[in-house]
């Protein structure tokens, strides 16, 4: 199995986490997510959206998008829960994290920390995504601030693993995770999970 990968990327880092908790070996193919001229030759065919994470099975058949990647390698393990109120409550955390996390504490911390553009072209952009970001972690944080250790029941689940890949790296977009105690806690319990790889491994 072959993951294209970027090494500074939340979304394949999600992909790593769980398939490293559950022991599945796969080769990695590192893409550039700053220039970005190779990819239809190396994606065009597999992911029509050319990015990554993009998975190719054995059997030659590709996957994309990291949730459903961590569905695909989820579903029938101790991360995906029985009940079917709880496993629609992990889909409800991995929607909010595509739509209100990733879109937000991404792209701030890709614009500042991994664009090698000069602040002045993106300056503008901030404000907004650190607005929408501080929702997205306010959000989380209230969730978690009622007595829970992770979102969904009593375990960590697939939207762990989701929202972790960028809440985990959020300062880098310059959050100031010492305004979310609770999510602080929440990243502090991810990463002593047995069997934890840090986005760098
Ligand atoms: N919704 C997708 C987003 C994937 C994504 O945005 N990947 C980025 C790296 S984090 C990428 O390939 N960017 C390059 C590009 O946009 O061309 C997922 O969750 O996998």
């Amino acid at each position: 199995m072959l993951l294209y990968n970027s090494r500074v990327s939340g979304n394949c880092y999600k992909v790593r986490l769980l398939l490293a908790h559950l022991g599945v070996p796969y080769e990695r193919r590192e893409l550039d997510v700053v220039d970005r001229s190779n990819r239809p030759d190396v994606l065009g065919g597999l992911n029509p959206a050319l990015r990554v994470p993009t998975l190719v099975l054995d059997d030659g058949r590709a996957l994309a998008e990291s949730g459903a990647i961590l569905w695909y390698f989820g579903e029938g393990t101790r991360f995906v829960p029985q009940d079917r109120l709880d496993r629609a409550r992990v889909l409800q955390w991995m929607f909010f994290e595509q739509y209100e996390a990733e879109p937000t504490l991404a792209v701030a911390r890709f614009l500042i920390a991994y664009s090698q553009l000069p602040r002045a072209e993106y300056e503008k952009r901030l404000p907004r995504l650190w607005e929408g970001g501080k929702k997205a972690l306010g959000a989380m944080d209230l969730h978690l601030g009622t007595g829970r250790d992770w979102f969904v029941g009593d375990g960590p689940t697939l939207a762990d693993f989701a929202l972790y890949g960028y809440a985990h790296c959020c300062e880098e977009g310059e959050f100031e995770l010492g305004r979310y105690p609770s999510v602080t806690a929440w990243l502090d319990r991810v990463a002593a999970l047995p069997g934890h790889v840090p986005m760098a491994a």
